[in-house]
């Protein structure tokens, strides 16, 4: 088992911004507010769709950001939401935050669904600050902006396809070929020691895991050689990849090979025997293998089992073999497990929000206070600052939040430059 691992920006989309209007009829010289409100901003939801297994998809799109609600018009008219932007995923996925490394969500079942980032609420139009006391407010929200962070996305992969077969055959090397995995390669005999999974992708898009397995030799079911324990990794494939070396180079029989490594898949587990089989033939490009290989269909006397003739080092037949096994995943079902699943606790959703303080003061070199944090400048950038009548109001909610009295705490006096992002303004007393 191998953790697939990759790194992905997410964004809520904005609000859209709320309107000042007045109303505007015929003989009415000044009517009433009528700016509407902005519409939300689309979420960013990952969605669990069975049909993926592998992360592969994000190695190319690493941005999503949905899109951001329409803004308010005039007439009250209200803008539309923006939609939510839908993403797959493999059953698996642990999605966590970048930054705190704080799970945000476990997606397991098919069809289950979380928010990841959450788009802004839209700005109120002017209409919703109407009061007695101001009946024709000149004062409207921007949108909200949509929650942005980075995240990881991990998932725990189980091989679909093993390759068995004796040691040198040359499993390594064709891992090598077809996927991104560095296994180590050498012509001595139990180079690999521990599996090796990498992700395959066919040249018409469908991808799945492959393990490299240590060589197997007789009395493997035994425990002779390093066997043993690694037919429990193919325990859990679904489709055996039985590579032979078809050069005689080493002396053995290619035949031989093929029935003592069945005859080890058998003793081990009868079932082992029941997973499709691909045969691979490797090593076509050296001078006997020709000839070999007509001998061993001969031997095998059976038109209906394929074999597919290869060359993992000249990177010949490969495109067909991938083909065979990305067909008979199609088709094959996942075989139930002999050993307990992992205790892992699954179907949770965890959600963790965030306990950072409002805002938060620094000093930057030139002496200016520097006002940040998410809860301010979500504030900051929900105010128009075009409208006066807006701005006292960002003042009023700064003051609320105790910002005034943290700054003459900090030792702030008058005249001094507060910023917030890339705004600045005098601290007034
Ligand atoms: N001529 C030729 N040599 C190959 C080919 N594929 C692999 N080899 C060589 O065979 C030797 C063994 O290759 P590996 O890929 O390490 O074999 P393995 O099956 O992984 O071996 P173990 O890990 O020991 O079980 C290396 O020297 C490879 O270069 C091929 O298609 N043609
Ligand atoms: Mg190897």
């Amino acid at each position: 088992m191998f953790v697939d691992h990759v790194k992905v920006y997410v964004k809520g989309g904005d609000g859209g911004d709320g309107m000042v209007a007045f109303r505007r009829e015929k003989y009415v010289a000044y009517g009433g507010p009528a700016g509407g409100d902005g519409g939300k901003g689309g979420d960013v939801v990952f969605i669990v769709d069975e049909g993926l297994r592998t992360l592969m998809d994000f190695r190319y799109q690493r941005h999503f950001k949905a899109p951001r609600g329409e803004h308010g018009g005039s007439k009250n008219k209200h803008g539309r939401g923006g939609e939510d932007l839908v993403v797959k995923v493999p059953p698996g996925t642990v999605v966590k935050d970048a930054e705190t490394d704080l799970v945000i969500a476990d997606l397991v079942e098919q069809g289950q669904t979380a928010v990841i980032a959450k788009g802004g609420r839209g700005g109120r139009g002017n209409s919703r600050f109407a009061t007695p006391q101001n009946s024709a407010p000149e004062l409207s929200e921007k949108g909200e902006p949509g929650v942005d962070r980075e995240i990881v996305l991990e998932l725990k992969v189980l091989a679909d396809a093993g390759l068995v077969g004796f040691p040198s055959v040359g499993k390594s090397t064709l891992l090598s070929v077809v996927s991104a995995a560095k296994p180590k390669i050498a012509d001595y005999h139990f180079t690999t020691l521990v599996p090796n999974l990498g992700m395959v992708e066919t040249v018409d898009g469908r991808t799945f895991v492959l393990a490299d397995l240590p060589g197997l030799i007789e009395g493997a079911h035994e425990g002779v050689g390093l066997g043993h324990q690694f037919l429990r990794h193919i325990e859990r494939t679904r489709v055996i990849i039985h590579v032979i070396d078809m050069s005689g180079l080493e002396g053995r029989d290619p035949y031989d090979d093929y029935t003592t490594i069945n005859a080890e898949l058998e003793q081990y587990n009868l079932r082992l025997l029941e997973r499709p089989q691909i045969i691979v033939a490797n090593k076509m490009d050296m001078p006997d293998s020709e000839e070999n290989l007509n001998r061993f269909k001969e031997k095998l006397n059976d038109e209906t089992v394929r074999i597919f003739p290869i060359s993992a080092i000249a990177r010949q037949g490969l495109d067909d073999l991938l083909f065979a096994v990305a067909d008979l995943l199609e088709t094959t079902p996942e075989f139930p497990m002999n050993e307990q699943h992992d205790d892992e606790e699954h179907s949770v959703m965890y959600k963790h929000e965030s306990e950072t303080p409002d805002f938060k003061i620094t000093r930057d070199d030139d002496g200016a206070y520097v006002l940040s944090g998410y809860t301010l400048e979500r504030l900051f950038k929900m105010t128009d600052f075009n409208f006066d009548q807006s701005v006292r109001k960002f003042a009023r909610q700064m003051r609320g939040m105790g910002v005034d009295d943290a700054l003459r705490e900090r030792g702030a006096q008058d005249g001094d430059i507060v910023r917030i992002l890339d705004f600045e303004f005098e601290f007034i007393e």
